[in-house]
């Protein structure tokens, strides 16, 4: 892999006084990509654009133009044929995770892909992570950007084990010996940096903890029976605030409650999604939503999410003004989104699948297509869901239904891929799908709903046996 890597540097080498065009995958995986590759040319010197898109369909690709080198970055694999048709002919590197298309490239494509290594794309490494392999070819002097790389496999969700695995562990080991990272065993909560621990552990759902998911008196209740003050002189603690002994006693007690609530066969992953590796940024200021690199990961996709990848661009890149700002005030109708779409979820509910392996629901009208994901995956987490079954997201536009689905990642470790299932259901139908083993979506023929439903539940009771 280094090799093709090195080839890949060679060739932005020699291009450096040439244009250059970075194309990347609008979510957090994909801006984090572009980032470590803008940043690693500006180093040099080298401009730049870049340019984010949500899938290469053939109409996308279409619209793009060739310059003297086009550097796709977590994507182009997958749809390298649609690729190959305009940019056959043209100096082009690949860096991607996603499964590759079996089709032969051309001789000017350098093609930087997990899989044709050996590697798990899905889980071993993210789309920055191959990223970073090349511009640590570039230069040994980028290895600080691999913080980037860790923050873009987790926007992909690839610590569903509550570990770093393959590649992505050797990416961290980077990271920390140059000093931006640090990586410990902590509880799973999120908003470890920002907020109060009772708020961290009402909106902890995964796997549902009783009298603690959704419930802050419930999660007030639990501090003060443990004998764990939330408040200090500084205001509110946060979990980064907790001791030792403090933060043993709870696990403790999440995990054993846990343990009554989850089905058997789901116990023994438990543990491992209460305990596991955090990460921690440690260049970012002490209470800054930059600082956990989960909550990076979460401002990267809010920009993405509402078609501003380019403000998390820059945000990536370090600027901590204006676009840092920006992204708070997105971040802010992020938040504001979310409670709508919640709002709706609550009021309308979730519709059964036929054989009760599937929860949807249709948001058409009601919530924004590229947040039909965000809302899906919440959904789990709401009252009124079965956390057991993953949740689907359907919003119908033009004759077509644009289609997002979510698990939990205990189906994920119990062995359920969504991404796979919904590839197949979709293809079954005339449609496309693909996506992450946790969060994927799909795009149907909106009369062909009910069809696609069916055979999504199908392979999902396949799946899990
Ligand atoms: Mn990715």
């Amino acid at each position: 892999m280094l090799t093709v890597a090195r080839k890949a540097a060679e060739l932005i080498k020699k291009h450096r006084n040439d244009s250059i065009e970075i194309i990347s995958h609008m979510d957090a995986d994909g801006v984090c990509a572009a980032a470590v590759i803008s940043k690693a040319l500006d180093r040099n010197n080298v401009e730049h654009h870049a340019k984010f898109v949500r899938m290469l369909y053939r109409e996308v690709v279409e619209e793009l133009e060739p310059t003297d080198l086009t550097i796709f970055t977590d994507l182009g694999s997958s749809q390298l044929q649609n690729v190959r048709d305009k940019f056959s002919g043209h100096d082009v590197i690949i860096a991607d995770h996603h499964e590759p298309e079996r089709t032969e490239g051309w001789r000017e494509l350098v093609h930087l892909n997990a899989h044709q290594f050996g590697l798990d794309g899905m889980q071993e490494i993210s789309g920055a992570g191959m990223t970073y392999f090349i511009v640590r070819e570039l230069d040994q002097a980028n290895r600080d950007l691999s913080g980037l790389a860790i923050v873009g496999a987790l926007g992909d969700i690839q610590n569903a084990w509550g570990k770093l695995l393959g590649y992505n562990r050797q990416i961290a080991q980077d990271s920390i010996d140059s000093k931006v990272l640090e990586q410990k065993i902590d509880l799973m909560l999120y908003g470890r940096h920002t907020r109060p621990i009772f708020k961290a552990l009402e909106s902890f759902t995964d796997p549902p903890i009783p009298g603690v998911s959704n419930s802050a008196p419930g999660c007030v209740s639990l501090l003060k029976d443990l004998d764990i003050p939330f408040k200090s002189d500084g205001g509110w603690r946060r979990p980064v605030d907790l001791t030792d002994v403090e933060k043993r006693r709870l696990a403790t007690e999440l995990i054993a409650r846990a343990y009554k609530n989850v089905p058997e066969e789901l116990v023994q992953y438990v543990p491992g999604l209460i305990i596991g590796e955090a990460h921690t940024l440690l260049k970012e200021n002490k209470r800054s939503m930059l600082r956990g690199a989960d909550e990076f990961s979460t401002c990267i996709n809010s920009t993405a999410r509402h078609e501003q990848p380019l403000i998390g661009l820059e945000v990536a890149k370090g600027d901590r003004g204006t676009y840092y700002r920006a992204m708070l005030n997105l971040l802010r109708y992020h938040r504001r989104c979310i409670a709508e779409g919640m709002e709706f979820i609550e009021q309308s509910g979730l519709e059964r699948g036929r054989r009760g392996y599937l929860q949807y629901f249709d948001a058409t009208g009601e919530i924004k297509e590229t947040f039909i994901g965000t809302i899906a995956g919440l959904a789990i987490g709401h009252r009124t869901c079965d956390p057991y079954k993953p949740v689907v997201g359907i919003i119908r536009e033009g004759g077509a239904a644009k289609i997002s689905a979510r698990g939990s990642k205990l189906l994920f470790l119990k062995g359920l891929d969504m991404g796979r299932a919904i590839r197949d259901a979709a293809r079954s139908v005339g449609g496309e799908g693909g996506g992450h083993a946790v969060a994927c979506g799909a795009q149907v023929d909106e009369n062909r709903i009910p069809e696609f439903l069916l055979k999504l539940e199908d392979r999902v009771i396949d799946q899990l046996g």
